[in-house]
């Protein structure tokens, strides 16, 4: 353990910390460790697979197991587990969307998110420090009335704030009227926060596993086997896996899964960015969104910054986005809090994430019998991943869309019956 204020000059610690002594420490203290879940070989055949080891295909696994005693399960993941935009996205989680249908859906989410580390076992960090979307402009601050008023209609907290409110809640952000997009005010929603990603996926991943579901990673599917209208199994690079019900929660890669069953889906696919700064103390509370500056910001318990970035304009499958995208989320930061202009930044990376043309997502069966899908979260679906696995077992099990999913559905698109979101994401897409 390191000395409790770090007094040791820097060549001591580099003695004490040199390679050979940190692996002895690793050898010594990292033995016997149990595994977090079994490492099965897949079996011909499954009641139910589930395509995509993310945080919605894996909380899937668990509420199908765990609501509906279906254990028969296999979440096939070509990656590692939660290696998908669940550990890569910027953590925030909210409910303040304009819609009733979409509200609905991510409130009960939200409600899940309070007590999700007692339900699986597993601490997912979930901090309702509270969430601020900020209003620079005068149709902003219109639309911020109006989306909170509609969120209470719905029983969802929120308050609009002024500039003083804001400015006591984040002191080091730039409130002055002189700025070039001066804060008017802001929506605030205490209960939403941030939770630790990649413990949502692990969480739910050992939970799922411990009720019977098999997690194959490393295991692509290449193909949909199609048989009179109905799914009966995948195709993977280990071979043939026989299923009555296919499940497809791929997020960016939802259109190539669609494809394999000669579907097309209204989803397009593009690159979104985040990056972290070198550990700070504590200095930002809430998670701070600008969609007119356009950033998003929040600071994690280990004290980085968590700073977030717009879509790419154009369409990829790469993990990785375009530099002016990444300068422009930097500069906006650095508008908002000069102080951060000071603050090295340690990694970025890009996710990639399915958008539908209403911002909003698709969960239930598809034209071909046994064959579902979620996804179209884009850009938000980390803050619904409880609720949306949640509400698709019970899709599946009971092979008809749950009351919360039922206005999302693939049908919505021939229908017209679209729940536009846009204004609500508070990411430029
Ligand atoms: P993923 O986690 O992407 O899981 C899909 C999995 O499918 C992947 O692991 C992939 O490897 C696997 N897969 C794909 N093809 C195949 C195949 N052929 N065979 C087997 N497996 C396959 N949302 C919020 O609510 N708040 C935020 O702050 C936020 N910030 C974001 C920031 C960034 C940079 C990004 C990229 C996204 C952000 N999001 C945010 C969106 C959020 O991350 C996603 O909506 C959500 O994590 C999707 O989860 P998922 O489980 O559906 O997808
Ligand atoms: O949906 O709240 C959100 C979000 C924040 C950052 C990316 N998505």
């Amino acid at each position: 353990m390191p000395p409790p204020h770090n007094t040791l000059k820097p060549h001591a610690l580099m003695q004490r910390y040199s390679l050979p002594r940190l692996l002895a420490h690793a050898r010594r203290h990292h033995e016997d460790w149990q595994r977090a879940w079994r490492n099965p070989a897949p079996k011909d055949a499954y009641d139910t697979v589930i395509v995509g080891g993310g945080g919605h295909g894996l909380a899937t696994a668990y509420y199908l197991a765990k609501e509906h005693g279906v254990t028969d399960v296999a979440v096939i993941e070509r990656g590692y587990l939660g290696g998908g935009n669940t550990g890569r996205n910027t953590t925030i989680v909210r409910s303040n969307y304009l819609r009733d249908a979409s509200t609905r859906l991510y409130d009960f989410a939200l409600d899940l998110w309070r007590d999700l580390s007692r339900e699986i076992n597993f601490n997912v960090m979930f901090s309702a420090r509270g969430v601020l979307n900020l209003g620079h402009t005068l149709q902003d601050m219109r639309d911020i009335e109006r989306r909170v008023g509609a969120n209470r209609l719905n029983g969802v907290d929120g308050e609009v704030l002024t500039t003083a409110e804001v400015q006591r809640l984040v002191p080091l952000m730039n409130c002055s009227p002189t700025s070039r997009y001066p804060v008017l005010g802001a929506s605030w929603q205490p209960r939403g926060g941030v939770a630790r990603h990649d413990a949502v996926a692990w969480g739910y991943a050992r939970a799922a596993d411990a009720l019977g579901v098999d997690l194959l990673q490393q295991t692509e599917v290449v193909g949909i086997r199609v048989e009179n209208g109905a799914v009966t199994g995948v195709e993977t690079d280990l071979g043939f896996i026989a299923a009555r019900r296919v499940a497809c929660v791929v997020a960016g890669n939802s259109g190539v899964l669609a494809r394999m069953a000669g579907l097309r889906l209204p989803i397009e696919s593009r690159p979104l960015q985040a990056l972290v700064s070198e550990p700070l103390k504590p200095c930002l509370d809430p998670v701070v969104m600008s969609a007119a500056v356009h950033c998003y910001i929040s600071q994690s318990a280990k004290g980085d910054l968590v700073i977030g970035a717009g879509t790419d304009v154009y369409n990829g499958y790469g993990q990785r986005g375009s530099f002016p995208v990444l300068e422009h989320a930097v500069a906006a930061v650095c508008e908002l809090f000069p102080a951060f202009s000071r603050v090295r930044m340690n990694r970025h990376w890009g996710g990639i994430v399915d958008i539908c043309p209403d911002a909003c997502p698709v969960i239930g069966p598809s034209p071909v019998r046994g064959l579902y899908f979620n996804c179209g979260w884009g850009t938000g679906g980390f803050k619904s991943t409880p609720g949306s696995g949640y509400v698709f077992a019970d899709t599946i099990a009971n092979e008809r869309p749950h009351p919360l999913a039922a206005p999302f559905g693939l049908d919505r698109f021939a229908s017209g019956a679209l729940v536009d979101e846009h204004g609500a994401a508070a990411v430029a897409h």
